[in-house]
């Protein structure tokens, strides 16, 4: 197997994490999304929804949606990262929420912060950030993780699209929970790697 990957991006930066806490070591083969790679013909056949990451299976055909391959990958390697119990309801709900609502609204900041969009409703990015940054850090308050007393890929789901926040100006201030738990997975060398091939990419 194989994981194509963007690093810079968030959702890239999902299973590059997993793939190195778990020590996979799959290989990484860089999809670079400023020249449009991921619409070549050869990307598309293993994602024909052009966007990263993938895993490419071993028979060649392409496994999509980050959070969907995380769980995948730990579902392989037996981790309390996926544990097999109920607490996987929880991680599932929260990766469909930072896909439906959180991902989203930091999207607003990398559109405007990183690729220089115009007409974006700022006003409206701020209220909407706020109305989810306060869900995350109120669950987080008295807690080290999302689900159960463990880190798992609800943790990493969630707290990818925050890897921009600084370079993309996200609307921080007062998300006490929140900068403790970033802090908990940003001190992982796992986290950390992604970040150097994030700067080794940008
Ligand atoms: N829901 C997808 C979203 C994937 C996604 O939006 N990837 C972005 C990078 S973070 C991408 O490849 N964008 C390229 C494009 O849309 O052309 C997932 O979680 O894997």
């Amino acid at each position: 197997m194989k994981l194509h990957v963007f690093p810079p991006s968030p959702n890239s930066r999902k299973v590059m994490v997993v793939n190195a806490l778990l020590g996979l070591n799959l290989p990484l083969v860089p999809v670079d999304l400023r020249t449009g790679a991921q619409k070549s013909a050869e990307f598309m056949a293993i994602n024909p929804n052009a966007k990263t990451p993938v895993l490419e299976l071993d028979d060649g055909s392409g496994f999509w949606e980050s959070n969907a391959i995380i769980n995948r990958l730990c579902s392989g390697a037996k981790t309390d990262l996926w544990p097999a119990d109920e607490r996987r309801y929880d991680i599932m709900r929260w990766q469909f929420w930072e896909a439906s609502h959180w991902t989203p609204a930091c999207s607003k900041f990398i559109a405007k912060n990183l690729f220089g969009a115009e007409g974006i409703d700022m006003a409206a990015a701020e209220a909407d950030f706020a109305r989810f940054a306060t869900v995350l850090d109120g669950v987080l308050e008295g807690r080290d993780w999302l689900v159960g007393d463990g880190m798992t890929t609800a943790d990493i789901s969630v707290g990818a699209p925050l890897c921009l926040r600084g370079l993309c100006h996200y609307p921080m201030k007062g998300y006490a929970n929140i900068d403790r738990w970033i802090a908990r997975l940003e001190a992982l060398p796992a986290w950390q790697q992604v970040d150097a091939a994030m700067q080794a990419a940008a």
